[in-house]
């Protein structure tokens, strides 16, 4: 679609197709070199491990150039159909060259090619840097969603952020988190594409004023005191096997000239310099908090940043030159991933308004049509709201226009509910207290024409809780998308050895039409199948002990259960409940209460990072290590029990460790977890689920059966009313000797080396407040740990309820996520 400058050599070449180099060894291996010589400029024999890597991402992006343009000229026709206008401020994309060559089938020939040149083409995919664009399940959505609307052919286009640092490298040092810079560009970008000439102007501050048009009529005009350029980087998101090649759009900001051209004028080159920078830092770092927003100035420059570029750009560049904005609902849906980009609504009217000169209501309507709401959280304190104050010196005109919205919309409830005072004041999009601020879930949701949960539970939770008064008024708008994950880089990428399983057992076509894993139902009763599948099981296991032994010099015991808690740090999350049932264990084993033989040898391994400003969420990792430390080198555990936490879990280690678990974890307080989406990855390469009813879980249990599925804890209407009548945890402590054990042994300074000091913080909030009720859920936790321990005994069982899992679980693919979108929301095309 793009309409934007452009130059067309008079050439006859000019029309000419792009064409691939073809699908052979000899023509990788020449554009391979070619890029090695002539784009880093070295030659084979001298070339660093560096080099190769990138000359082979170059050559893999020139297999899908092809398709790109390809793609693009398809929907570049008169009347352009409508489209998505993906909107998240996270990609978690993980490593991009194996879904590029999986995409391109082109896996084969590069190994062939590179084995032709010498190299083991296993170092050049180590060499990779993932880009940690995203802090974790909300971040990853957007990323399956984008491989599934290119595999579904969605007419669609996807906006974020270039940060410059992604999510932070974790570390561990004396068992505390330290976290180091991401400098995911230090060793080259190949991937994506940057258009300087093509950088849009997004401007900030100033002020507003009136003024008299040509027509007669007062207007507004928005004078901002500065602004940055922001600089398009363009990603390629191929469709599985389709020949279809979708756009990322990343923004990175840029100081424009006029920003400090009167500075270097005034001879203070220092401060331009430093102005310069300013400027540059709005993509600079990606904000490492999980659940809880932190309101910074900095975060609002961020999403008003790449909004304002994607909209423009969209108007400007994607649409054709005599393109009528009146018919944008016909031509683009924006979906908000989260409240994030909510900022474009008002930003959307500022331009119908102020650039096009559209009256108000007819402003309005367009506006209402061309967003859609999707909301991730249950938390209260997530929900993200930003002070009148900072909205006004940042975006005086765009807060004049959240106002105006207001205020029709406050008028609107008046009238529905007369004297209702209260609901009007809960529902208002401008809170009152403690600081007069935008409620900027209120304002998506006003603006919106559908308002989706991410699982069926979380959607329920989302009418009678989080949004109450708004289901109310317009039941239509709320709908459900339960999220899915990517069968191409989570089944078919990361779990190769099962890939080949089930293909040899029902085919191929399970890859993009995942409801066919069913199919496997039947053979859930062969014997031979299943020993199959535990041999798949045993491989992936000791490829997970190979992985942590080089990446972290971690050596996994074997034979052993694994259990594998993976996610980010959150008490609501109870990486906690976890520790209490691993200390548990240790002090039956240590205690002599069980003989060590007779129990079933189990591996717990976590992958966690916690928002370096959350003090609870790191004394947990703290002692989660600490626990590791002691149970590992205790001699009375005789080899029953290991604990690791590598450090730095991200989408490249989680590829490989969730198809080595036996038993997943998703023990969230009821009511607390939106869905989930690593619970549908475990799933689907076949471990047990124990957790509670809480998400997408309950899809999960439902889908795969109650006999193959390990539930325990309170339901959401039970937490609520254990809540009501005052919980106190201390009593549970009282109550039960087994749970005492274990705290009084964590409180000893067991596992911190005689240190009271050190687990105080954690004790006292586990016995005096206790927010998601960690010892409440603990007894029942116990109890069914014990019974995935029996089940565990009976391997031929339980590959049978492994094999139904995968079976059974073909809805959670993202694909049919997207669907669901495309069908009760977006109203878009597919078909490449
Ligand atoms: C997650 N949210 C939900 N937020 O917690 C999880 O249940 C759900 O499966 C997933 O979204 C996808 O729908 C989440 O990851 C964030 O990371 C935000 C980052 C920015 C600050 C606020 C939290």
């Amino acid at each position: 679609h793009e309409t934007g400058p452009r130059h067309t050599p008079t050439s006859t070449l000019a029309n000419g197709p792009v064409i691939s180099p073809p699908h052979t060894v000899d023509a990788f291996v020449k554009a391979f070199l070619h890029e090695l010589n002539f784009g880093q400029g070295v030659p084979l024999s001298r070339s660093s491990v560096n080099d190769q890597y990138l000359a082979l991402a170059r050559t893999v992006r020139s297999y899908l150039m092809a398709r790109w343009l390809e793609t693009a000229r398809r929907r570049r026709t008169d009347k352009p159909a409508k489209m998505v206008g993906y909107l998240s401020a996270e990609y978690l994309l993980g490593r991009q060259l194996d879904n590029a060559l999986l995409a391109t089938e082109l896996t084969d020939i590069a190994t062939e090619a590179m084995v032709a040149c010498g190299i083991e083409i296993d170092d050049l995919r180590q060499q990779e840097v993932e880009p940690g664009l995203g802090n974790g399940g909300l971040g990853r959505l957007a990323a399956c969603f984008i491989d599934s609307m290119a595999t579904l052919g969605a007419s669609s286009i996807a906006y974020g952020i270039r940060y410059e640092y992604g999510i932070f490298q974790q570390t561990f040092v004396d068992n505390r988190q330290v976290e180091k810079p991401d400098a995911w560009l230090s060793m080259g970008g190949p991937w994506g594409v940057v258009h300087p000439e093509m950088e849009v102007p997004v401007n900030f501050g100033g002020h507003v004023e009136t003024y008299v048009g040509e027509d007669g009529r007062e207007r507004r005009r928005w004078t901002p005191a500065w602004g940055v350029m922001a600089l398009r980087y363009n990603y390629m998101v191929p469709g599985y096997q389709n020949g279809v090649v979708n756009t990322l759009r990343l923004w990175r900001a840029r100081a424009t000239e006029s920003f400090d051209l009167h500075i270097f004028n005034a001879g203070d080159y220092a401060e331009a310099v430093r102005a310069q920078t300013f400027a540059e830092n709005i993509s600079k770092v990606l904000y490492p908090e999980d659940s809880t927003p932190q309101g910074k100035e900095l975060r609002l420059q961020q999403q008003y940043f790449f909004v304002a570029a994607s909209i423009k750009d969209f108007i400007q560049h994607t649409m054709p030159k005599d393109f009528d904005v009146r018919d944008l609902p016909e031509r683009i849906i924006f979906q908000l991933n989260d409240t994030h980009p909510v900022i474009g609504i008002p930003e959307l009217m500022r331009i119908l308004l102020d650039e096009h000169d559209l009256e108000w209501e007819e402003a309005w309507a367009i506006t209402k049509q061309c967003f859609a709401y999707t909301c991730h959280t249950l938390l209260p304190e997530a929900l993200e709201v930003w002070p009148v104050s900072l909205m006004e010196r940042l975006l005086p005109r765009h807060m004049e226009i959240i106002y105006r919205i207001n205020e029709d919309f406050v008028a609107e409830l008046r009238e529905t509910y007369p004297g209702d005072e209260l609901r009007v004041r809960r529902m208002s999009i401008i809170a009152d207290h403690p600081e007069r601020s935008v409620r900027m879930a209120h304002l998506a949701t006003v603006a919106s024409v559908k308002v989706n949960g991410v699982a069926a539970l979380h959607s329920e939770l989302l009418k009678e809780k989080v949004l109450n008064d708004f289901s109310e008024l317009w039941p239509e708008r709320f709908t459900n998308v339960t999220n899915g994950v990517t069968p191409r880089r989570f089944i078919k990428l990361s779990n190769p050895e099962q890939s080949k399983l089930i293909s040899d057992t029902i085919g191929k076509g399970w890859v993009a039409n995942l409801d066919r894993l069913e199919e496997l139902v039947g053979y859930a009763d062969d014997a031979d199948f299943r020993e199959k599948f535990r041999a798949v099981k045993a491989h992936n296991k000791t490829r997970i002990r190979n992985v942590l032994v080089s990446r972290d010099g971690i050596a996994l015991p074997e034979g052993h259960l694994l259990d594998v808690m993976v996610k980010r740090l959150h008490e609501y999350k109870r990486q906690s409940l976890k520790l209490l049932h691993i200390v548990t264990l240790y002090d039956r084993l240590i205690s002599g209460e069980v003989e060590p033989s007779t129990v079933t040898p189990r591996t717990v391994v976590f992958g966690a990072k916690a928002a370096p400003g959350y003090a609870m969420a790191k004394e947990t990792i703290f002692l989660i290590n600490s626990v590791a430390q002691t149970v590992n080198n205790d001699p009375r555990v005789d080899g029953r029990l290991f604990v690791a936490f590598p450090p730095n879990y991200n989408v490249t280690l989680a590829e490989k460790l969730i198809p080595a678990a036996d038993l997943s974890e998703q023990i969230s307080l009821a009511g607390k977890e939106a869905s989930g989406t690593g619970n549908m990855k475990f799933a689907l390469n076949g471990a047990l689920t124990i957790g509670t009813d809480d998400g997408a879980n309950v899809e999960i249990r439902q889908l795969v059966g109650d006999e193959n599925f390990f539930l325990f804890g309170m339901t959401e209407p039970e937490v609520a009313e254990l809540q009501a009548k005052g919980y106190r945890p201390g009593e549970y402590y009282e109550r039960d000797p087994q749970l005492r054990r274990a705290i009084d042994l964590i409180a000893s300074g067991h596992f911190t080396k005689g240190s009271r000091d050190a687990v105080s913080s954690f004790v006292g909030d586990l016995l005096y407040n206790d927010r998601f009720l960690a010892l409440a859920d603990y007894a029942a936790y116990i109890e069914a740990q014990d019974k995935v321990e029996a089940a565990y005994g009976d391997q031929d069982n339980w590959s049978r309820m492994a094999i139904l899992n995968v079976a059974r679980t073909g809805f959670f693919s993202s694909d049919r996520s997207i669907r669901d979108y495309i069908d009760r929301i977006w109203h878009v095309k597919t078909g490449v």
